[in-house]
């Protein structure tokens, strides 16, 4: 047996052994690689005589040849097992209904869907965003917006209020936001446009008040606003808002201590049905406040009243929501009931836009 044969038969052992795909391409290296058994003896074949390389050249190449092709067939067979062993360890049933993703089963809140609707209406008008904090001074929330101390006003905003702290102060849960046009006042120079969506507080629990309330709340303050302009931004907003051509609106004199003269505004609107039609009918519906903002406030913003003068609105969001989506019951916005989400919650994905619809 020449030393040729017995590489062969070790290498073709090796060959036959290797139990997967490392292993043969570790064989493989060893016999073919740069420093390889096989490798080495060619490197012979350049310092051999002609008629050496007929006979032991030609017998180096046959070597090569034979072992290249064993572990070629071999690396075949391994790679084939080991596909058959992810396939049997790997069972994927493919028949199976594909699960839907958390952004589709996720839902968005009625109240965050129409706080977007609503600020989407007004920032499409060139309205900024004002935010500010839910526990409140009570010079933030009452005295800075005219309503005197001791004033039974304080008493009717059935407001939650804390316990003094060392200094005496006794803060409150804001039971409106306003206290944020009364920040941005004294933050900025006008012209203001804000609007403040927010949660409010107030002492109250029924089929429609809850202790936990949402307004959107809106300011403008210049030179020049005036009850016109006021008149127009709240019927653009409505028409937008209630997605109808055309809308008649009430505004009947009312009293705020933050506002003079103040309103109360109606929409007109068809409640035979089920469902309030808005744009068409005989009847009225009360939707929100406003009025002129009052000297004494804007004084307390640190603006002059001779100088600036500018308009005010307030609305309740979770009414407007129970009305434009048609739930019967507030208490239930504020309930976790998942199947109530899913029945009146909105995809996350349908972002309100006025382009695209807002609550289509
Ligand atoms: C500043 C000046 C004026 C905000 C206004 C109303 C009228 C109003 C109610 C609607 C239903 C509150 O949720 S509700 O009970 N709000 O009617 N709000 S004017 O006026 C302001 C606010 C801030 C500095």
């Amino acid at each position: 047996m020449t030393e040729l044969d017995t590489l062969k038969s070790a290498l073709l052992a090796e060959i036959a052994g290797a139990g997967n795909e490392a292993a043969i391409e570790a064989v493989r290296v060893s016999a073919l690689g740069k420093k390889g058994s096989v490798s080495e003896l060619l490197k012979t074949l350049g310092s051999m005589t002609p008629e050496e390389r007929q006979n032991r050249g030609a017998a180096i190449n046959a070597l090569k040849t034979e072992i290249t092709d064993a572990i070629t067939a071999r690396k075949t067979v391994l790679k084939d097992a080991a596909i058959n062993d992810r396939l049997k360890a790997e069972t994927l049933d493919v028949s199976l209904p594909v699960r839907s993703s958390p952004a589709e089963r996720g839902r968005i809140h009625p109240i965050s869907q129409i706080t977007d609707e609503i600020t989407a209406i007004f920032a499409d008008m060139g309205f900024s965003i004002a935010e500010g904090p839910d526990v409140e001074t009570d010079y933030y929330n009452f005295t800075a917006l005219n309503f005197p101390e001791g004033h039974p006003a304080r008493e009717m905003h059935d407001t939650f209020f804390f316990q003094p702290d060392e200094k005496g102060e006794r803060k409150v849960l804001r039971t409106h936001t306003s206290p944020v046009q009364v920040r941005t006042m004294e933050a900025q120079e006008p012209p203001i446009r804000i609007v403040i969506p927010g949660k409010t507080y107030r002492q109250d629990s029924d089929a429609t008040h809850s202790p936990m309330f949402h307004q959107v709340e809106g300011l403008v303050i210049d030179k020049k606003a005036h009850v016109g302009n006021l008149r127009w931004v709240l019927e653009e907003f409505c028409k937008t808002f209630f997605e109808v051509d055309s809308v008649v609106m009430r505004f009947r004199p009312s009293f705020f201590p933050f506002t003079e003269p103040s309103f109360e505004v109606d929409i007109q609107c068809d409640r035979s049905g089920p469902i309030v039609k808005f744009g068409e009918g005989t009847d009225w519906m009360e939707i929100l406040g406003c009025g002129m903002v009052h000297p004494n406030v804007l004084r307390s913003g640190g603006l002059d009243p001779d100088e600036y003068q500018g308009f005010a609105w307030g609305m309740g969001l979770d009414r407007i929501a129970m009305l434009k989506y048609g739930m019967p019951d507030l208490r239930d916005f504020f309930n976790a009931d998942v199947r109530w989400m899913n029945h009146y919650g909105f995809r996350p994905l349908d972002m309100p836009t006025l382009f695209g619809g807002l609550s289509q």
